[in-house]
């Protein structure tokens, strides 16, 4: 069985976002799984009167025909409204991961909780999480801030908790309600293992410098008079994009983030940072621009010949020159629109070639010395292939002996332990 390595890479990873990392480990066959589609006698649950309910009204099921439905009144402090009560054994020192889908039907007063409690030496050992509407956790027993995730889904969260099991037994498991409030649960999956490091896996992207020689292989696409140009005009490697525009086209746009690879979050610190390289100088009152969002919201950077942004309404926009091109880069917070792009354009004239884009969340600062990712180990380049379902890990080591901080481009990796 695979396993992921994650827990000694994630300090290298301190600096830059973690992305695209998703464990191999999902293979494992479950050891429970309830879907409530039958008669609740036919499953391992209880529930508990007044509170808890099988509902099969189709307004309220999250999935299939029936769900657990849990309900109180604003006042009663701890609703049990279901409970798995010792019916599935662990075996201590072993890892397992217990999944719920929620929807929450009514705001709860205080919290909805889900709690694991087993005798360990005859003493009680407690262990779940507290959360509320919109996915909060306000509080977790004995489970590291890693081990519990809540996802929003169409239409339900997913509550994911993984936990080492203290002792061998047979495990009380319970779900309630803390002051009133109502709601549905469904799909109680269980199974051994951890919970998956996974962020989103088009949270960033590593530096790229087009040499793929093939702009559908990237996260970005070409518009306008975008496209990708060859030798002369590149910056760095064989590849980069160059555009031009005339100066009659005001607002010429050609090249973007692909929104279908990469999402940019909602207020989110990102820095876009790239090379460029003047072909063909901007004119009087004429500029190129980077710019992310749209409307009111709008973060941007206007750049050209000289070594400093020409205009900027970000506090950290910066341009750096290194001879035959400038390193110019902009630090930005993304508006309340989730769905915001990353856009180069040309103002009124003129040519530009852009390379070695790097798009990653938080601050950072153009780097003093130049290499070819400055300062990055970029796992694919020590043969990392994402996606491809190959182990992944001599890459990863490759990577990790260099010294340097570890880049981890978009996509699922296989790492295993040695
Ligand atoms: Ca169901
Ligand atoms: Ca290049």
């Amino acid at each position: 069985m695979k396993k992921l390595l994650l827990s000694t890479f994630l300090f290298m990873f301190a600096i830059m976002t973690p992305i695209g990392f998703v464990s191999a480990d999902q293979a494992a066959a479950p050891l429970h799984e309830e879907g409530f589609e039958g008669a609740i006698a036919s499953t391992l649950y209880t529930l508990n009167t007044p509170y808890g309910t099988l509902t099969k009204e189709a307004n309220q099921v999250i999935a299939g025909t029936g769900s657990i439905k849990g309900l109180s009144a604003r006042g009663t402090q701890w609703a049990e409204y279901a409970s798995l009560n010792k019916r599935v054994q662990l075996t201590a020192g072993k890892d397992y991961t217990i999944s719920f889908k929620y929807r929450i039907l009514e705001q709860e007063g205080n919290f909805f909780y889900f709690y694991m409690k087993q005798q360990v030496n005859g003493a009680d050992v407690t262990s779940g999480f507290n959360f509320k509407s919109g996915g909060t956790i306000p509080y977790r027993a004995e489970l590291a801030a890693d081990q519990v995730r809540l996802t929003e889904k169409d239409g339900y969260w997913l509550a994911e908790a993984s936990f080492k099991a203290a002792g061998d037994g047979l495990y009380n498991m319970l779900w309630g309600i803390q002051d009133g409030g109502v709601i549905v649960i469904d799909d109680v999956l269980i199974k051994e293992g951890k919970l998956p490091v996974m962020v989103n896996k088009t949270a960033a992207v590593a530096i790229e410098g087009f040499e793929s020689g093939d702009l559908t292989k990237t996260s970005f696409q070409a518009l306008g008079s975008g496209a990708l140009v060859q030798q002369a005009k590149a910056i760095q490697g064989k590849y980069a994009v160059g555009a031009s525009a005339t100066v009659q086209q005001e607002w010429h746009e050609f090249l973007a983030t692909d929104p279908a690879k990469l999402e940019l979050a909602a207020n989110t610190v990102y820095t876009v940072m790239f090379k460029y390289k003047v072909v063909q100088p901007e004119g009087q009152d004429s500029y190129f621009y980077v710019m992310a969002g749209t409307g009111d919201q709008s973060k941007a950077m206007n750049f050209g010949s000289s070594a400093a942004p020409i205009w900027t309404n970000v506090d950290a926009a910066e341009v750096a020159d290194r001879g035959t091109y400038k390193v110019a880069k902009m630090t930005f917070k993304t508006g309340s629109t989730p769905d915001m792009q990353v856009k180069w354009g040309i103002r009124k004239g003129g040519a530009i070639a852009i390379d070695d884009v790097s798009i990653v969340k938080g601050k950072a600062s153009i780097p003093t010395q130049e290499g070819p990712h400055i300062g990055y180990a970029n796992v694919v380049d020590y043969g990392a292939v994402p996606n491809d379902g190959q182990d992944d890990t001599v890459a990863f080591q490759q990577a990790i002996a260099t010294g340097k901080s570890i880049f981890v481009p978009a996509g699922v990796y296989h790492i295993e332990e040695s």
